[in-house]
């Protein structure tokens, strides 16, 4: 999977209806992976929006991720599911859902040493920058710390926390393997723009 930018959705904002046109419009941005992030949806609610989501990112060439749910994700044929530290461990996962790409969630170097062993697709490290989307998100890794992470493992590295236009150019200086955000692409009221201003290529940047 093309893990070069992730946006992460709720329902909250994003309504069922607005899924296939942000779908596209994403698609055009140069996002690359939606990740359904519903925290406090009942299961059926997720299910019907996470079958939604399913059918616009298929429809244009998305990669999809469900948070959290190993159930939701392999009920709706999402692509991948990503986990936090609490959630169901990464060997587990695999054990039930062979098929499913699997993300974890880092959030500092101690993590990131003990997630080796976890054997993810990916690992998500953040948060970089102060973030307001994210309540109980731990202090803010900064870029010395994702330095430090890439440099010490093999796993393809997804930025994720506070990154936006201002700052992204920073991110893009080390070599992971993409971004993942909220606010900056779903603030933005043009979210084709949004997206393409984040993607290395269109701010004159050479991957790592
Ligand atoms: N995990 C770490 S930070 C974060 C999550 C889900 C929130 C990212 O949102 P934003 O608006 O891009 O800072
Ligand atoms: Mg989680």
């Amino acid at each position: 999977m093309d893990l070069t930018l992730q946006v992460l959705v709720s329902p909250e904002k994003l309504t069922l209806d607005q899924i296939s046109g942000f779908c596209a419009a994403i698609a055009r941005g140069g996002a690359t992976v939606v990740q359904l992030r519903a925290k406090t949806d009942p299961i059926r609610a997720m299910i019907r929006y996470g079958q939604e989501l399913r059918e616009a990112t298929r429809n244009e060439g998305l990669g999809f991720i469900v948070n959290d749910r190993v159930d939701v994700a392999m009920a709706v044929k999402a692509d991948g599911v990503h986990v936090g530290q609490d959630d169901m461990p990464v060997p587990l996962v695999r054990a039930i859902a062979p098929n499913l790409l699997v993300g974890l969630s880092v959030s500092n170097l101690e993590e990131a040493h003990a997630a080796r062993v976890q054997n993810p697709d990916y690992l998500g490290v953040g948060p970089i920058f102060p973030t307001f989307s994210k309540l109980d998100a731990s202090a803010p890794t900064g870029v010395d710390q994702l330095a430090q992470i890439c440099a010490m493992v093999d796993i393809p590295v997804v930025a994720i926390g506070g990154i936006g236009k201002l700052n992204v150019s920073q991110v893009w200086g080390y070599p992971i393997a993409g971004i993942a955000v909220i606010s900056a692409v779903m603030s933005a009221e043009d979210k084709e723009n949004a997206c393409r201003s984040l993607r290395p290529e269109n701010r004159g940047l050479t991957r790592r």
